[in-house]
């Protein structure tokens, strides 16, 4: 293993570039599932945006939906040359002073976040700082920062303050009331309760202050502690405040390590953290633990690119990010579209998991899969009182969902200028998720085989949703058919469509998987198949119905030309051609606006193509029901050039990435896998400040599973047809299927003479270079 394949690097010279302070924020996140912490800096910036997001702990926001309400900021260590006596007093920061050297690196395979800074105050000292800092995969309620300090020039009195800050905001909005705040010795505590939902959080941390070498020559075998340390009762923000004297060529450690529980956990959250703290090994042990789960969690979950760097650590990028938003025992929560690390869409959950997340986690971490199923399974309430709502049976899931599962799409949104309010109504009319989360539980079944989930929970979800469903479509009579009219598809730059293809087709195929699993329950767990029989109301007429929907529901094509039409009437809108926009920063609909959009044929993301995905034969779906060559051919043609595929939406790029190594072309996969894959990494649709896109990271994955490594999942087995990009020598992962380990170390025929392993070393991710 070399170090620069699982390095993502920020370097600086000799200046790091404040225009990328966000940008960075998100990229040098890190989480363990529990919760999320933006890579803002310990000593904080003009404008930074820290925030700390623990998974469910959701709080009202009044006039809009709930959002993961943003948790005491736990970095916050401030470090001041000098002292109230002395005559001069300067803060490290980097907006002031001069930065002699700046390096930043993400550590994939440890999970360890690193800076090093030398920076001259404004009088002249010269400091050396080396940060380092973590989130415990080892155990989720602990996060551990480290500095190392060297005065390289001087000697005076240092104060260091170590906080937990509660005015922490979702921008603007607070969310916190702080009930009681302690005060000891080198520890301190919060006691906060969040303003709604009334949320407790309880959070704690100590501080240590040791002096590890005397000078660079003479190394002291004994670490000792060498501050004063006080408390201060900053309301809202209990302070340590540490001081010594620096000397010159001396290296101080100052270790904080905190610990935090919320009553999503315990009745006692503050205690819980207070005593998790008392027990706590030291900084190193913590770590070493922390390194070992990431050890794990890698042997099983790496993917290996050869002949291409940038490749290699863009997808661990991605994985890394996705391991970190996974919830690893709380099966109450889900993955938000922007993971832990970022504020937009308010920690809501959309079909990005099931969809694009999921299918890691079942073929790769199947119990972490379950815990994300089950988190549908118990907001199956929130679905059925939006389908009552909207006068249907059964359960429609939210389009956005947060703890309860009710709907909470907000209903207006500022539009593209940021000033105008535009009405969103995915909440109504982008019903085509509860589809696609009965595709991932019907997934995980077949890829486990875990039987006793789907009787127990998978099952209800399912037919309840077909329930939702064969009260949701309509008979008309004059076509003699049943239709799907006034729906939102996947690609939202049209609205109020009828008939969408992907929306109808996936209907069809979720009706015939009910069919069949309701036919299983029967024989193979009649009593629970009688209990749901009672509870849903699965009587023969129903299932009677559910097959005439199956036979007739309207799938709007023209058989001709072999092309599924998007929607009924998408042929006859206005033809787009996207190169005479080109060069273009901006999505199709901001150019054209959301009725100029709506009236052409330009998708924002992939629609007939994500279902000709979803439904590729070879898929875990019956080979039968799959569509063929020809017929995703003739669709691909047609559908590719119309995609908005840079600034539309980041969901699609990983999904044609897939289906062009399908088509046989996987230079042009390579293209769309790169789009997707760095998105974050160097900001390819310049939001990645907002957060982690976290359909994306699943996406990469399936790109390179289903896409370049060509893997079918059939009955006999897992086949593989590679289609390597050229400059790719060996792609190399692990599958989870039917309780058994697939490993593929799949090879290219011309690998030696087609490497592009030295144009990948230039291209490193120093990501100021892009
Ligand atoms: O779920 C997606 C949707 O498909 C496109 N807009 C953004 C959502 C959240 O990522």
């Amino acid at each position: 293993m070399s170090a620069i394949d699982w390095t993502v690097i920020e370097s600086a010279d000799p200046c790091f570039n404040p225009g990328q302070l966000h940008h960075k924020e998100t990229v040098f996140s890190l989480g363990n599932g529990y919760l999320g912490t933006r890579g803002s800096f310990e000593e904080g910036y003009p404008g930074a945006c820290p925030a700390t997001l623990i998974n469910g702990v959701y709080d009202d926001v009044p006039l809009t939906s709930p959002e993961l309400a943003n948790s005491p900021d736990w970095l916050s260590l401030t470090i001041i040359i000098g002292d109230l006596d002395t005559e001069i007093r300067h803060r490290f920061r980097l907006d002031q002073g001069i930065i002699l050297h700046y390096h930043r690196s993400l550590d994939l395979y440890r999970g360890i976040l690193t800076r090093t800074v030398r920076w001259r105050s404004p009088a002249g000292q010269t400091l050396d700082l080396e940060f380092e800092r973590f989130i415990s995969l080892d155990d989720a309620h602990v996060m551990a920062l480290c500095c190392r300090l060297k005065a390289i020039d001087f000697e005076a009195p240092i104060e260091l303050h170590a906080s937990l800050n509660s005015y922490a905001d979702n921008e603007g909005v607070f969310h916190w009331n702080c009930l009681h705040q302690s005060e000891l010795e080198n520890t301190i505590g919060l006691h906060l309760q969040t303003k709604r939902s009334q949320i407790l959080l309880g959070m704690a941390a100590q501080l240590i202050v040791s002096d590890e070498t005397v000078s660079d020559e003479t190394v002291s075998d004994e670490a000792g502690s060498i501050a004063e340390i006080q408390s201060v009762a900053i309301h809202g923000c209990p302070t340590l405040i540490a001081k010594f004297n620096a000397r010159s060529n001396q290296t101080v450690t100052i270790e904080k390590r905190v610990t935090v529980f919320t009553s999503r956990d315990t009745d006692a959250p503050l205690a819980a953290a207070q005593n998790k703290l008392v027990g706590l090994s030291n900084y190193e042990t913590l770590r070493s633990a922390h390194e070992a789960a990431w050890e794990k969690v890698w042997q099983a979950n790496d993917v290996m690119i050869e002949g291409d760097l940038t490749a290699q650590i863009a997808i661990r990028y991605n994985l890394f990010q996705l391991i970190a938003a996974t919830p690893r025992e709380d099966d109450r929560v889900s993955i938000p579209a922007k993971t832990l690390t970022g504020f937009t869409y308010r920690g809501h959950v959309f079909w990005d998991t099931e969809i694009f997340i999921l299918p890691f986690l079942t073929y790769s971490q199947p119990a972490l899969a379950k815990n994300l199923l089950n988190y549908r399974y118990h907001t199956l309430p929130g679905a059925r009182r939006k389908a009552a709502a909207l006068g249907f049976e059964g359960a429609m899931y939210a389009w956005e969902s947060s703890d309860t599962g009710d709907e909470v799409t907000p209903t207006w949104m500022p539009g593209c200028d940021g000033k105008k309010l535009v009405r969103i109504w995915c909440g109504e009319i982008e019903q085509h998720i509860s589809s696609d989360i009965a595709y991932a539980v019907y997934q995980y079944w077949q890829a486990t085989g875990d039987d006793d989930w789907m009787q127990a929970r998978g099952a209800e979800i399912l037919l309840d949703t077909a329930r939702f469903w064969g009260s949701r479509v309509e008979w008309n009579e004059d076509r003699h058919c049943y239709e799907i009219r006034n729906v939102i598809g996947p690609d939202e730059y049209h609205e109020h469509v009828d008939n969408n293809a992907f929306t109808n087709r996936m209907v069809q195929w979720h009706l015939q998987k009910a069919i069949r699993v309701w036919t299983w329950l029967c024989e193979s767990y009649p009593e629970r198949a009688r209990e749901l029989a009672q509870q849903l109301g699965m009587t023969i007429e129903r299932l009677s119905h559910w097959q005439t929907v199956i036979d007739k529901l309207w799938i709007p094509q023209d058989a001709d030309r072999n092309l599924i039409e998007q929607f009924e009437g998408f042929f006859k809108l206005e033809d787009v051609n996207l190169a005479d926009y080109e060069p273009r920063h901006k999505s199709m609909q901001a150019i054209l606006g959301i009725e100029g959009a709506n009236q052409r044929q330009v998708l924002k993301q992939a629609d007939v193509i994500m279902l000709l995905y979803l439904l590729r034969s070879g898929a875990f779906t019956d080979a039968a029901e799959g569509y063929d060559r020809e017929t995703l051919a003739a669709n691909w043609d047609y559908y590719n050039p119309r995609t908005d595929h840079v600034y539309g939406s980041s969901l699609s790029p990983a999904i044609h990435a897939a289906l062009a190594c399908e088509m046989d072309s996987p230079e042009e996969a390579y293209e769309h896998f790169m789009r997707s894959v760095l998105v974050d990494l160097v900001d390819v649709r310049g939001n990645a400040a907002e957060g982690i896109h976290g359909a994306s990271t699943g996406g990469v994955w399936q790109a390179i599973v289903f896409g370049f490594g060509g893997i079918r999942l059939t009955e006999a087995g897992l086949i593989a047809e590679p289609k390597l990009p050229k400059a790719w020598t060996r792609l190399k992962f692990q599958l989870q299927w039917r309780g058994q380990t697939y490993s593929f170390d799949l090879r290219s025929a011309d690998s030696q003479d087609d490497r592009r392993d030295s144009a990948a070393i230039d291209s490193r991710l120093d990501l100021q270079r892009h």
